[in-house]
């Protein structure tokens, strides 16, 4: 049978696009509730709404057994003391997993177990992949001076529930403490700045 998806694919690893693929941009407005610092969020806003990342999707194939992927460009910056970020979510289908594989830059991916409430991180670098086992949160955050680019793969019917990340969002925070990016427990944060 002759796939329908394309069968080669070719990714700017500089600008982080997949040509041919829709691009998906998030803005500061976009991430409204999302970073720790409200105060800093709404003086970055009202200067200017800030490109945060991108997404560029191939969704094509679909049924069991079926891949999705997409490359994503996180750009550098913060937002008060908190790194630029993506949204952050769980999959719809809760059980899919999902692979990353970096391509440019240095971040961290934070992960969060829905059931037993486990936290870690992963580092999220050129050359290495990190694991997103299913039920988990995750979400990107790049802690370096250039864009953060990777490639994820995902089963076709994973898709995105940001819900419960815009309910209760992420236990940790990764924020920039004495120069250097930390991740800290957001309770732990907020008691830092009082
Ligand atoms: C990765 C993948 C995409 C996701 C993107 C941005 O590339 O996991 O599926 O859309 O990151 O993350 P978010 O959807 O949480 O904003
Ligand atoms: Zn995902």
């Amino acid at each position: 049978m002759h796939a329908t998806f394309p069968q080669f694919t070719q990714f700017d690893p500089i600008a982080g696009r997949i040509e041919g693929a829709p691009l998906l941009e998030r803005r500061l407005s976009d991430l409204r509730g999302y970073f720790v610092d409200q105060a800093a969020y709404a003086t970055a806003l009202a200067q200017t709404d800030s490109l945060l990342y991108t997404v560029a999707n191939v969704e094509p194939a679909q049924g069991e057994g079926a891949l999705h992927y997409g490359i994503s460009c996180i750009m550098p910056g913060r937002v008060g003391d908190e790194y630029y970020m993506t949204k952050g979510h769980y999959h719809a289908w809760r059980p899919a997993s999902e692979y990353y594989i970096g391509i440019r830059g240095t971040g961290i991916l934070l992960l969060e177990d829905e059931e037993s409430g486990e936290c870690w991180s992963t580092p999220l670098i050129a050359n290495s992949g990190a694991y997103v086992p299913g039920h988990a949160a995750h979400r990107t955050v790049n802690t370096g001076t250039e864009p953060l680019i990777f490639l994820g793969i995902y089963p076709y019917n994973a898709g995105h529930d940001y819900g419960a990340i815009v309910e209760r969002n992420f236990r940790h925070v990764v924020v920039q403490v004495e120069g250097k990016p930390t991740i800290l427990p957001r309770a732990d944060y907020h008691a830092r700045r009082r």
